[in-house]
């Protein structure tokens, strides 16, 4: 029999092509939340490509952050390191990160990886350690965004934004130097406000009438931080930016449509605008209005980057590359969809505290796992180098998940966890917190402009609406939760958590 000279080829390649490192490949979302995507139980619209992700790959369902927000997450995502650390503690204009600091991307660049961080970076200054990177500015634009290209010219490209980072990222992996593995990070600008969707995906949701959360009318009863914040749909929400009413056309999102986008556009919310105009008169209505509207421009902006993910799944099965990477889906936090009556996020309650997190092993390996241990954004650097066989610095502060691989494994894995919030007051006036999440129990400390400490029995209630602090019932908890919280303070040398606690 002859033997083709391919499956030669082939069969004394496949050996040298398995003991290569891993490609790695991270989807970056912003503030894409478990609540909306049917891996994580979502019934809401389908997810279809995410939920293959999760059905091949692992899924943790208690993946927590350490700090809320944007930029914060992203640095943690980079260091491994909480915010005091890694010197990014809110979004403010004065947070430049500093990115001569020890990074993921740099130890992997260091091992003989190419690579790349493409599209929402939110860190200011520019990235550091990447072989490539385009980045959008700041926060970036739905339509016809400007990016920022490593000479550092801020050019403006014409299609919608999710659309053109898929393509950047995907002519990156064609024109990359193929003899090394890759590290690539898509920055993805969705699900983030004002939620502007494709002109593709307009209307695709409008007949569905989304669910309202049980706490959506909360009253925020015995907790202060809740009540005093400015992020409601009911009344923080503009009708203008949020929900597009009456849009002005001449502002600066809108000014950068094709005429094209426009023509499919504007008649889309022209509707929107005359069912506002035709219930705006009957306050109860009108909320249930706008929780209706939040939804779908959030889900549709959720749609395009779900059907993304899909193309950049087909772009490495075409390329044979299915079976040498690993594929991670996060997002930056969680989100509320109307849950307190809320958006956004930032509270260390539930739905902003936690997040997405999907992990495709090369080949299949691990295929439908779900992994319930408490997993942190502070998890991803060293579980990044781990997966590329390089060993975690000591000074990262989280673990690399490999170790729940194994149930036998005897790892000593966290049972709680630690969280420090700071961005006050704007832009939502959530109070600046520290706390303590354990499998069962939540204890909270605000400090800033006013002190309280809130206590949640998740097992009893699950959407966070009784503060326990006062409960006699609970004084022992509260002890212990108290010391655990100070020992994970010092533990990961939060000063000035520490420094609060000690007042207690
Ligand atoms: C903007 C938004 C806020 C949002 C922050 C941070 N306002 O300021 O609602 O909380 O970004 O988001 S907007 O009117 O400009 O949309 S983050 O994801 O970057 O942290
Ligand atoms: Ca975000």
């Amino acid at each position: 029999m002859k033997i083709s000279p391919w499956l030669l080829a082939f069969l004394f390649c496949t050996p040298i092509a398995a003991q290569q490192s891993p490609n790695i490949l991270v989807i970056f979302s912003d503030d894409h939340t478990n609540q909306t995507i049917g891996a994580f139980g979502s019934k809401l619209v389908p997810t279809p490509n995410l939920d293959r992700l999760a059905n091949e790959g692992i899924r943790f369902t208690n993946c927590f952050v350490t700090n809320s927000i944007c930029a914060p997450s992203r640095a943690v995502l980079l260091t491994g390191k909480y915010s005091h650390l890694n010197g990014i503690i809110d979004n403010g204009a004065e947070r430049w990160f500093d990115g001569g600091q020890q990074q993921v991307q740099k130890l992997l660049q260091q091992a003989g990886y190419q690579t790349a961080w493409i599209g929402k970076w939110h860190l200011q200054s520019l990235p550091q350690g990447f072989s490539y990177w385009k980045i959008l500015p700041g926060q970036g634009q739905y339509y016809n965004p400007h990016f920022i290209n490593m000479q550092n010219d801020t050019l403006q490209e014409t299609g919608y934004v999710t659309d053109l980072i898929t393509n950047h990222s995907t002519q990156w992996l064609e024109g990359r130097d193929k003899s090394k593995p890759f590290f690539m990070v898509v920055g993805e600008k969705a699900t983030h406000r004002p939620w502007l969707p494709d002109v593709k995906d307009l209307g695709v949701y409008d007949d569905i009438d989304f669910p309202m959360p049980e706490n959506f009318y909360d009253n925020y009863e015995n907790r202060r931080a809740a009540a005093e914040q400015d992020m409601t749909i009911d009344k923080t929400m503009t009708l203008m930016s949020d929900l597009k009413v009456n849009i002005n056309y001449n502002d600066f999102q809108y000014k950068r449509f094709t005429p094209e986008q426009y023509k499919i556009f504007k008649p889309y919310y022209d509707k929107i605008t005359a069912e506002y105009t035709a219930i705006k008169d009957n306050a109860a209505a009108l909320l249930r209005w706008k929780y209706q509207r939040y939804m779908k421009d959030y889900l549709m902006t959720a749609r395009s980057m779900d059907r993304n993910i899909g193309d950049i799944m087909q772009y490495l099965q075409r390329n044979n590359l299915m079976d040498n990477t690993i594929i991670i889906y996060a997002s930056d936090q969680g989100f509320y969809m109307g849950e307190h009556g809320w958006f956004d996020k930032r509270f260390m309650y539930e739905e902003s505290l936690r997040t997405p997190f999907i992990m495709r092993m090369p080949g299949n390996t691990m295929q439908g796992h779900t992994i319930d241990n408490m997993v942190l954004n502070l998890d991803f650097a060293p579980t990044i180098l781990a997966a590329a066989g390089i060993a975690v610095p000591q000074d990262m502060q989280g673990n690399a998940v490999q170790a729940l691989f194994n149930p036998k494994s005897s790892f000593p894995w966290r049972k709680a966890m630690f969280y420090h919030y700071y961005e006050y007051p704007e832009p939502h006036r959530a109070a600046p917190h520290i706390g303590i999440r354990t499998d069962r129990y939540k204890l909270i400390r605000f400090y800033g402009p006013f002190d309280a400490w809130e206590l949640y029995d998740l097992q009893q209630d699950k959407t966070e609406m009784h503060n326990l602090i006062n409960d006699n019932k609970y004084k022992s908890v509260i002890v212990e939760l108290k010391k655990e919280l100070k020992t994970l303070a010092s533990q990961y040398a939060d000063a000035k958590a520490t420094e609060i606690l000690a007042a207690e």
